[in-house]
């Protein structure tokens, strides 16, 4: 083992915000190339990154910064996207490794709070809970966009403004912070470096429900939301499918009818049409409620335990050792399938 290094000085920073945020973005400035950026609005499915940035010279402080996955519509539920952000979380705190905070980034060119954003952000807040706020670091993105034209820049800080008078008011009175993403390296880092510096290391609720508290993701205050949609939506879909049944139990029936009455023709037809139209909307809704059903499983899984588990074989396969510096970093991005990229240089 190497010198004995204080766990307290190093830690984890997590960069959460919907897609598009420009979560890649930030940390792409972290350390050029690092992380695949998507396009537009849809998510690009790369593996998850996170950048350790060593701090001192003699490499004995760092921090890392995590990549999360925003809702993204497109590939996936975001109940599996949540389920994928409580396995960073539930493996953060299980390895020790000290959060030291969450920066929030939100694209100061979006319009309005507006459908998978509003989720996220509902998701964002249960999943801080109220005591971790002061952790919390809520980022407006993207001005480079908004130009120079005074109206467009008039039209960005109203949306900021909005932002700070409502959204996130109620955050911001319990200790949040607010603060523009410029684009440029100094900028990340300085947000990084305030919350590595100035803040206590910090246990989200979620973590101990997970962890302490043995539960499933969609068993948590987070979760349980989401496991209320899915069981009302997979309700939904199954009356789709019983109606869909009854429908063509109705319609073979008729069918026979006409059959045993000699008929053909237009009647037939129409009927033979109807069957297939009702056959291909039973497909869909048996098709969905699969769906729902798999997604269902994957928040009736109990994380804390699941990584626990991995975390105690990747550790064992160590040779029991793990210095929560280096190590616990190394454990965390290898039983997550993370890429590391480690970046060292000098700021404190
Ligand atoms: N001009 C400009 N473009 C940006 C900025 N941030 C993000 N973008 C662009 O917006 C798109 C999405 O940005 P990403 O950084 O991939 O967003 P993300 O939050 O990682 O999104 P997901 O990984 O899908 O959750 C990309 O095309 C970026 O180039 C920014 O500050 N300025
Ligand atoms: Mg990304």
């Amino acid at each position: 083992m190497g010198t004995r290094r204080d766990p307290r000085t190093d830690g984890m920073v997590l960069v959460m915000g919907v897609t598009g945020a420009g979560k890649s973005t930030f940390i792409n400035t972290l350390k050029p190339h690092s992380v695949q950026v998507g396009h537009d609005l849809e998510s690009i499915r790369a593996p998850p990154q996170a950048v350790q940035m060593f701090l001192d010279e003699d490499e004995h402080l760092s921090v890392t910064v995590l990549d999360t996955p925003g809702f993204d519509d497109t590939w996936r539920s975001d109940a599996e996207i949540l389920a994928e952000i409580t396995e960073y979380l539930a493996t953060q705190y299980a390895l020790r490794i000290p959060l030291k905070g969450i920066i929030y980034l939100h694209p100061i060119c979006e319009n309005r709070m507006k459908g998978s954003a509003r989720k996220y952000f509902d998701m964002f807040r249960l999943l801080c809970g109220d005591q971790a706020l002061k952790n919390v670091m809520l980022v407006t993105t993207r001005w480079d966009t908004v130009g120079q034209a005074p109206d467009r820049i008039g039209e960005a800080l109203r949306r900021e403004q909005d932002l700070l008078d409502n959204w996130w008011k109620p955050m911001l009175r319990q200790g949040a912070s607010a603060a523009q993403f410029k684009g440029t390296r100094a900028s990340a880092e300085a947000m990084v470096l305030e919350l590595v510096r100035d803040r206590d290391d910090v246990v989200l609720d979620v973590q101990r429900e997970l962890v302490d508290g043995h539960k499933e993701v969609g068993e948590t205050t987070v979760g349980m939301p989401f496991m209320n949609q899915l069981d009302s939506d997979i309700v939904k879909w199954k009356r789709v499918l019983a109606k869909a049944d009854e429908d063509l139990a109705q319609a073979k029936e008729r069918e026979r009818e006409l059959r045993s009455q000699g008929l053909r023709g237009d009647a037939m037809k129409d009927l033979e049409d109807h069957v297939r139209l009702l056959k291909k909307r039973r497909r869909e809704a048996e098709k969905v409620v699969k769906q729902l059903e798999t997604t269902q499983k994957k928040i009736q899984v109990k994380v804390g335990e699941k990584v626990k588990l991995q975390v105690g074989e990747k550790i064992s396969s160590l040779g029991g050792r793990i210095d929560p510096v280096s190590t616990g970093i190394a454990v965390f991005a290898a039983v997550l399938n993370i890429t590391l990229t480690v970046v060292k240089f000098v700021v404190m």
